[in-house]
């Protein structure tokens, strides 16, 4: 079901600080940037490898409000890995039949993710505390 570990998505308070903390200590290179209004987020993704049908990267994520999911997640935690995402190669289909074993899907359906993703989210509660996506990489 899964290829490859699609990225790491890191919540933070000042994107652009941690852009340069991780391009300058691990010499990453952000390949995009987006605002996402419906996920709360504004993101840059650093390329870290080429896998299985897609890449994989660390996902640098700052709230656009205190009150969304990276915004709350700051209050309560802090700072550090929010979520893992593996790449599938059809979305839909793996939340059928991971939603089929009883896992909670946080989405209904996929939604718009990075760089022309199509991503879903699994509730942390139902597999081992680790809020998980899936990503099903845009046909190249
Ligand atoms: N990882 C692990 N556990 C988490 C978590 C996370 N990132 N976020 C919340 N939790 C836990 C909380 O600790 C809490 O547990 P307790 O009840 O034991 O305290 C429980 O889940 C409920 O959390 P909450 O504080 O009520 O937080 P929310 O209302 O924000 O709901 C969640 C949590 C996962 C349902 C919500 O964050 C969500 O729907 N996330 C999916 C969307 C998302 O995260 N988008 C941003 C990233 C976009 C992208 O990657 O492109
Ligand atoms: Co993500």
């Amino acid at each position: 079901m899964f290829m490859r570990i699609d990225h790491i998505g890191i919540a933070c308070h000042d994107l652009e600080e941690k852009i340069a903390l991780f391009s300058s200590t691990f010499d990453l290179t952000v390949v995009a940037r987006e605002v996402n209004e419906e996920q709360g987020v504004k993101e840059a993704m650093l390329h870290v490898a080429d896998g299985e049908g897609g890449g994989s990267y660390i996902q640098l994520l700052e709230p656009l409000s205190p009150d969304s999911p990276v915004g709350r997640f700051l209050a309560k935690r802090g700072e550090g890995v929010h979520h893992v995402a593996f790449g599938v190669p059809d979305v839909e289909r793996a939340m059928a039949e991971i939603g089929g074993k009883g896992v909670r899907l946080l989405d209904e359906r996929p939604r718009h993710g990075s760089m022309g993703s199509q991503i879903a989210f699994l509730h942390p509660k139902d597999v081992g505390g680790m809020l998980t996506e899936l990503v099903q990489a845009p046909t190249p």
